[in-house]
């Protein structure tokens, strides 16, 4: 039996609300994870928040709120996000939960048992707002810290350290024994150059209670608490394990952005091997958007917010813009003029007229009862289903698009080219009509099963629009033929209301 398919996000931070990053890098996953289910695996889709820090123990400050009571406020706002992304999540892990900090707590005692940590004092410069140590090295040529540090004081404190570095040459052995481990390829070239010409310094893992209290206390010593890593890392295990009848570990595939690729490539697959845990499959490393060509901030209003997208355009279209535009791994842009332009160009003038007036048609010249099959369409529908299942087998989600979009086009031209309402006119060309018609309604069909993934309520609607009664879930089913003869057709209606804007 295949094992279960088990695909994670990052976690994110819950010091605010979501945007266009975390829900690029979350839907994403949802079409990995539905992409995987359609090709007839079982699949486990985990998504969810870091709650611990100081960011988020200041933000709550500020508030006027305990810590928790801010982080529940925050969840169930990201836990709405995640529906309105309609992501086919099966659980949503809060790193503030029992089942979550239990488990952190008896993976640190049991690698403190096995002398995986050591205490050491350390004195060097901190910034509260990064919530790190700096080195020389972050100094700018004026011997000042960039203002984004905020204020940084000269801090001396004991802490708990994980001997990493004693695993470089471990760490770099399994890359390279490993090409699939980190994608794109690119990434895992930086990962190999930095561990091959910096030392790894070992990992420092707690922060004194007396400074941060919000944390995962370490069970072996009441005074420090878990510092970021060994706590929203090993979210990722903790969850495998609340459900052990599943066999979760180890995970196919970490998806997560470009600056947390050390933490994921570097800290995890040696706090992996010190838990006598295999290392996940792959991490894959996706870009970040910018917005009009400048750094998205909520401080300057360079923002887009993507629940006031999906408000006006619909989900369908968001998600097509972030996954057509954005290939998984270079940086994006978001422009609002692109976005209308891939809405009009190739959702509601492409797809959605393709639709309309094929099932138009077929209502208007038949009743809306599906002629006999004919095969003139078939080879064309045939390339893009054969290269979607090959490109989402490698997560070439953009790839996938454009080859779905050949067959949009296609079809859209051959339309042109039989031109069925001239057909219509001449009761001669009957039995042609009769082919034409059957091509569209079909490749409408096939079309709504190889973008199930991608944008899952259009599917829905394509096979309502068809009246066919099961879900267009199986990628098999997007073989050619599947319209029965004599069928009769829905209701059609637009998918993509065409905006003058
Ligand atoms: O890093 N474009 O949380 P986070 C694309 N809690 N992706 C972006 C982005 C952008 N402009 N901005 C952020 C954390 N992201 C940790 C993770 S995992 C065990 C712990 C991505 O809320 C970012 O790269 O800062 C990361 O993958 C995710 O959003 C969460 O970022």
């Amino acid at each position: 039996m295949n094992k279960r398919f088990y695909i994670t996000t990052a976690i994110d931070y819950v010091n605010g609300q979501p945007h266009l990053g975390h829900a690029y890098e979350k839907i994403v996953a949802d079409v990995i994870a539905r992409a995987h289910r359609s090709l007839g695996q079982e699949v486990f889709f985990l998504t969810g928040l870091d709650e611990h820090g100081q960011k988020v123990q200041q933000a709550a400050i500020a508030d006027g709120k305990t810590p928790q009571a801010y982080c529940d406020e925050l969840a169930a706002d990201w836990k709405a996000f995640a529906k309105k992304l309609e992501l086919t999540n099966d659980d949503f892990v809060r790193t503030t939960e029992p089942r979550h900090k239990e488990f952190v707590q008896s993976t640190l005692a049991k690698l403190n048992d096995a002398g995986h940590f050591y205490k050491a004092t350390y004195t060097g410069y901190y910034s509260a707002k990064e919530e790190t140590f700096l080195t020389e090295k972050d100094r700018l040529p004026d011997g000042k810290f960039d203002p984004s540090f905020g204020e940084v004081v000269e801090l001396k404190e004991d802490n708990y350290y994980f001997r990493l570095g004693a695993h470089q040459q471990w760490l770099i052995d399994t890359i390279e024994a490993n090409p699939d481990f980190i994608a794109p390829s690119y990434r895992r070239n930086e990962v190999l150059g930095f561990l091959k010409n910096n030392k790894l310094e070992d990992l420092c893992i707690s922060r004194p209670a007396a400074r941060l209290n919000w944390g995962i206390p370490l069970p072996f010593d009441k005074d420090f608490v878990t510092y970021v890593w060994f706590d929203a890392l090993v979210n990722y295990t903790s969850i495998a394990e609340a459900h052990p009848s599943l066999g979760l570990w180890p995970a196919d595939i970490h998806v997560i952005g470009k600056d947390i690729v050390k933490f994921h490539a570097v800290y995890w697959p040696v706090m992996l091997k010190a838990m006598g845990l295999p290392l996940p499959k792959q991490i894959l490393v996706h870009g970040w958007w910018q917005k009009e060509g400048a750094k998205i901030s909520k401080s300057t209003g360079n923002i887009v917010d993507p629940v006031a997208v999906i408000d006006e355009w619909g989900l369908d279209a968001f998600r097509f813009y972030v996954l057509r535009e954005l290939d998984i791994g270079p940086d994006g842009n978001w422009t609002d003029a692109g976005f209308r332009s891939r809405y009009s160009a190739e959702l509601a003038n492409g797809l959605g007229n393709l639709v309309n007036r094929s099932l138009s048609m077929l209502k208007r010249y038949r009743n809306g009862v599906v002629p006999a099959k004919h095969d003139e369409l078939a080879a064309d529908a045939a390339k893009a289903s054969d290269e979607t299942r090959a490109l989402l087998k490698q997560n070439q989600l953009q790839a996938a698009l454009q080859s779905i979009w050949g067959l949009v086009t296609r079809a859209n031209q051959y339309v042109d080219q039989t031109a069925p309402f001239r057909l219509a006119k001449d009761p001669a060309q009957s039995k042609r009509l009769d082919e034409v018609l059957y091509n569209l309604a079909e490749t409408c069909r096939v079309l709504a099963v190889l973008l199930r993934p991608f944008l899952p309520g259009t599917a829905t609607k394509i096979y309502a629009q068809l009246a066919l009664t099961e879900a267009p879930d199986k990628l098999d089913a997007a073989i050619w033929g599947g319209l029965p003869a004599g069928h009769a057709i829905g209701e059609p209606a637009p998918l993509f209301p065409r905006k003058d804007v």
